[in-house]
């Protein structure tokens, strides 16, 4: 097995990918790396860990050339408020990232992953059960990022042979790290408020259905699809994939189930809304069930249950110390 590269490893999904990813190929083979400088103390807790911004080829050049790189999960990039806020750096750290990421890929023969986006679709794209094949016009800049991010990955593939794979992601659930400015970060928010104030004002109107996942299914997906025979893979792109499609009330009563006395409200950020109006309610992840054998473990019921089980746990206030 030859060494991985994380980028952007410290968000929402590297901080439980690199983990995991170590736990499957040892500790020693995954390189963190991420915008971000951590004070010695903290890159010791995650090492092998390094500064690198995937913007600038030559410290991805130097990067996969060190560690002798076989395999990039490429994580950097703003996410759909995020970009929509500042689209000029979303278009350069999620085109020129990917562009140099596929580049070094080529010079190196790496296999890449690339996360797309339930974002990659567009109010033109058909809402329900969204094909694998469809019509993509994202009216944001992240939708405008990934789909041409797909394009080049298929591209690439193509043209010079690289073993580029990724998935259409929907919006993560998790409780290890706080998602990074996305439309779906209000389904995190929900259970941590849930447990902190037994109150949530949510962002977005209690009727709008997306699809959701918990992290232990996106983690497996991508690690699953990294490792799937290349002969069976139809799309170089990115495959759907969902676990649920839910709104925001659904989840309240998901929630309620545990925490009865549990209340929502709702002040629609317009932003995020129209963001979210633009999307599919839910995806057609049949080719990923076939070429691959995408199978999700966790529901909303079992998504809930875990979700508030292990914040109870995390969110518990640290015992004081006994004065001696
Ligand atoms: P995140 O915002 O939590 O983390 C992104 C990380 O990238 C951050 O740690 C940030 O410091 C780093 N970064 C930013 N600019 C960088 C640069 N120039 N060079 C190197 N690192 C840089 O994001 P995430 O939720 O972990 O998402 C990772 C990927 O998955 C993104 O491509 C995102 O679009 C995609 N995705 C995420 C979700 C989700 O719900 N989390 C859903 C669909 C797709
Ligand atoms: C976001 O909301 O931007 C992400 C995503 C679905 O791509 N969670």
């Amino acid at each position: 097995m030859t060494t991985i590269l994380v980028t952007g490893a410290l968000g929402q999904i590297g901080s439980e990918l690199v983990p995991a990813l170590r736990q499957h190929y040892g500790a020693d083979k995954v390189i963190a790396t991420d915008l971000k400088v951590l004070p010695p103390s903290g890159a010791v807790a995650i090492a092998p860990y390094d500064h690198l911004d995937c913007t600038d080829p030559h410290q991805l050049h130097e990067a996969v050339r060190r560690y002798d790189v076989g395999a990039i999960y490429h994580l950097a990039a703003l996410l759909s408020a995020a970009a929509e806020a500042a689209p000029q750096l979303a278009w350069s750290v999620n085109m020129s990232g990917l562009y140099n990421v596929l580049e070094v890929a080529r010079g190196y023969d790496c296999q890449v992953f690339f996360p797309s986006s339930i974002g990659a679709f567009g109010p033109d794209t058909p809402r329900d059960l969204t094909p694998q094949v469809a019509i993509q016009r994202p009216t944001t800049i992240y939708g405008v990022t990934k789909v041409a991010g797909e394009l080049l990955c298929d591209y690439y593939a193509l043209r010079f042979g690289i073993d580029t794979r990724g998935l259409r992601l929907p919006g993560l659930v998790s409780y290890v790290a706080a998602p990074g400015g996305g439309t779906t970060d209000y389904a995190v928010e929900m259970f941590y408020h849930a447990i902190r104030y037994g109150r949530y004002t949510c962002f977005l109107s209690a009727d709008t259905r997306l699809d959701m996942m918990y992290m232990p299914d996106a983690i497996s997906g991508m690690i699953n699809l990294m490792a799937a025979d290349a002969t069976r893979l139809r799309y170089r792109n990115a495959y759907n994939i969902t676990a649920m499609s839910v709104t925001p009330a659904e989840i309240a009563a998901a929630i309620r189930e545990h925490i009865p006395g549990f209340e929502i409200d709702y002040d629609v950020d317009p932003v995020r809304q129209a963001i979210a109006d633009s999307w599919p309610r839910s995806l057609d992840d049949s080719a990923a069930h076939a070429d691959w054998d995408w199978a999700p473990r966790f529901d909303l019921a079992a998504m809930t249950q875990d979700m508030l089980a292990r914040l109870t746990e995390k969110l518990k206030p640290a015992p004081r110390r006994q004065r001696l």
